[in-house]
């Protein structure tokens, strides 16, 4: 019932949303980023996840355009909380799939940061398995050329997709984000232990950051720093904000 040609005028009228939930430096002691994860305020349903709207949005071409969307608010607010005082804290934007089918991807990021005056370092993008599972070769052309800009890039949910490990040897993440299925009861669960023990070796092996995410309890979160995970995300810490909040809480924090 939400109507694709709801979708299709959304952008327009302005009913998109980014909320932020931040990344915490489990060594450093603080907030080290946020996830931009969109909202789709309806006028009628009210606030409606991602997780209802993305497969429509993908499915009917409106991808590039949310996704421009989301980046350039994800990077406008970026800049605005670093003009507040809170520095050293990179936004991390989710791509869609169809995002990578733009050879040109990496000239409207650098368009993107130039026009809200954001250095390439502080953008994360985030990509799941399944968005890297095209043409290898041509996203190995862009993931260099992203790279080239400065920009790093995260395997979103890693381990719930098929083939991780390809994906790891063809392309260069610069982080694994375990997915959360792994991190729930990690605390007592012997499968989700060797699960992420494993994962945190593989990242410290191809030498790149690992971040647990969904951590709900502190149980998970005293278990995850024990075995050398030090970046987390997840409720216990913070669920997604707004703006505003997002900088309270990343400034209460220093
Ligand atoms: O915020 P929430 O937990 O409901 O997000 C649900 C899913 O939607 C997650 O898999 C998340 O990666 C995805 N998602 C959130 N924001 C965006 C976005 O801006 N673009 C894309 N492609 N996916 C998003
Ligand atoms: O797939 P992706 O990692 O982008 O999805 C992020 C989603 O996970 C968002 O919908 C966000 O709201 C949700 N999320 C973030 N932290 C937690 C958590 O601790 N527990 C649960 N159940 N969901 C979370
Ligand atoms: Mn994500
Ligand atoms: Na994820």
């Amino acid at each position: 019932f939400y109507l694709e040609q709801d979708l299709r005028q959304a952008v327009d009228r302005g009913q998109f949303e980014l909320r932020y939930q931040p990344f915490v430096d489990a060594v450093a002691q603080r907030v080290c980023g946020a996830e931009a994860l969109l909202r789709w305020q309806h006028p009628e349903h009210g606030l409606i996840s991602p997780i209802e709207f993305m497969p429509i949005v993908e499915a009917s071409g409106l991808a590039e355009e949310v996704g421009l969307w989301a980046m350039n608010a994800g990077c406008r607010d970026a800049r605005r909380w670093e003009q507040q005082g809170v520095t050293d804290c990179v936004v991390a934007i989710n791509l869609s799939a169809h995002q990578l089918d733009r050879a040109d991807l990496d000239v409207i990021v650098r368009r993107t940061l130039d026009h809200h005056g954001l250095l390439a370092k502080q953008l994360e993008l985030e990509l799941t398995e399944t968005v890297a599972a095209g043409d290898s070769s041509k996203a190995k052309t862009l993931f260099d050329s992203l790279h080239a800009l400065g920009v790093s890039i995260s395997i979103d949910d890693f381990g719930a997709g098929y083939s991780s490990l390809s994906y790891l040897k063809k392309l260069h993440f610069d982080k694994l984000k375990i997915d959360r299925e792994f991190v729930s009861m990690v605390d007592s669960d012997p499968d989700s232990q060797a699960i992420c023990q494993s994962i945190i070796a593989l990242a410290r092996g191809l030498g790149i950051a690992v971040l647990a995410e969904g951590v709900e309890r502190e149980e998970e979160y005293h278990w995850l720093r024990r075995h050398g995970c030090t970046l987390f995300q997840g409720y216990y810490f913070a669920r997604p904000m707004d703006l505003a909040s997002f900088i309270a809480f990343a400034t209460d924090d220093a």
